[in-house]
């Protein structure tokens, strides 16, 4: 398994997410990082490609006005006499257009949620985070298997919105940029509700999410068992889920995922269905997640895992570090 990391996307560091009723300190923070460098071998730092390169990468999933919105929101921010990140306030429930000024109405209508600030660096550290992911989309191109640090993370991001820290979508944007039938598997504990808006109805792409049951969980407005059909498959899971139901709805994804006959797999990788996870409540262990990998390694497929959630930072890396041993 090679694994890619650019220094570059530590920049990212938001100070705080809203939920609850309250300003909390963001739960994805850049030790998240060094908890999985210090249980991996040495990664491989990915050739940097022109800014027009990653932005036509980022575009094969994403709207241009989004993208142009990320890329100077927190500029705009800072002019406008604030400070810290950008975080909305305000959202659109309707969808007609509308001539939007303010900062604060331009960034909401391209989010869903209060936990998506951009900071400072953001926008360098998701041009260096599609570096990452395309060098290590070559590899699997090339037949490996490979892990992209992918930080922020991508799967709640959508083909116009961001939240629940995700701005791009590595794993759609992986899969679109291969140019091949392509299975993505999404494995954080929340459902991927960015990739399914991204992916559904594309023809080459099939995406199955194993995720806590939205009637009780975060992204709520996705991801429910009837939400399935065509190319989808959501299987949400109870609160509590251990290893062995959490396999047997893996199995069930892999058969599933493995009838479209696919090229390449992509698995979107969150830990937080860690029991110890501090913001999630599955109750998979540490030494439960080789299996997990090895059940996606029989797909016999190049596999491409990027990083979505995860956020006992203490056990990250060997989380991660044991889910990449099944390979
Ligand atoms: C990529 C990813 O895992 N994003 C997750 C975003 C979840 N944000 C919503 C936070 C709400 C958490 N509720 C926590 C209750 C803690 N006691
Ligand atoms: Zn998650």
């Amino acid at each position: 398994m090679r694994c890619f990391w650019d220094e570059r996307q530590r920049a990212h560091d938001p100070a705080h997410e809203f939920f609850n009723g309250a300003l909390h300190p963001a739960a994805d923070v850049p030790g998240r990082i060094d908890s999985i460098l210090a249980a991996l071998p040495p990664t491989e730092a990915p050739d940097r490609r022109s800014a027009e390169e990653l932005r036509a990468a980022m575009r094969l999933a994403h709207d241009g006005e989004y993208l142009d919105l990320l890329a100077c929101a927190h500029d705009e921010w800072l002019a406008e006499g604030r400070t810290g990140d950008v975080l909305p306030y305000a959202f659109p429930v309707q969808r007609r257009p509308l001539d939007l000024q303010r900062i604060d109405a331009r960034v909401g209508a391209y989010a869903y949620d209060t936990c998506a600030p951009i900071a400072a660096g953001t926008w360098g550290a998701l041009e260096a985070g599609t570096d990452t992911l395309l060098a290590a989309l070559d590899a699997v191109q090339g037949g490996e298997h490979a892990f992209a640090l992918t930080r922020p993370p991508g799967h709640h991001a959508g083909a116009a919105f961001m939240g629940g820290y995700s701005y791009v979508n590595w794993a759609a944007v992986a899969a679109l940029a291969s140019g091949r039938q392509t299975a993505i598997l999404d494995l954080d504990y929340h459902h991927g509700n960015g990739t399914q808006d991204i992916v559904v109805w594309h023809e080459g792409v099939r995406f199955a999410s194993l995720h806590a049951d939205p009637r009780t969980d975060y992204p709520f407005f996705w991801g429910h068992a009837e939400e399935s059909g065509g190319n989808v498959l959501n299987l949400p899971l109870p609160r509590g889920t251990g290893v062995a139901a959490y396999d047997a709805a893996l199995a069930q994804a892999c058969e599933w995922l493995g009838e479209d006959a696919p090229d390449l797999l992509v698995v979107s990788f969150g830990a937080d269905t860690f029991e110890g996870d501090p913001i999630s409540h599955f109750a998979i262990r540490t030494g439960d997640y080789a299996k997990l990998g090895r059940r996606c390694a029989a797909l016999g497929l190049p596999t491409l895992v990027v990083l979505e959630g995860g956020y006992a930072v203490d056990a990250l890396g060997h989380n991660v570090a044991g889910f990449l041993s099944g390979f």
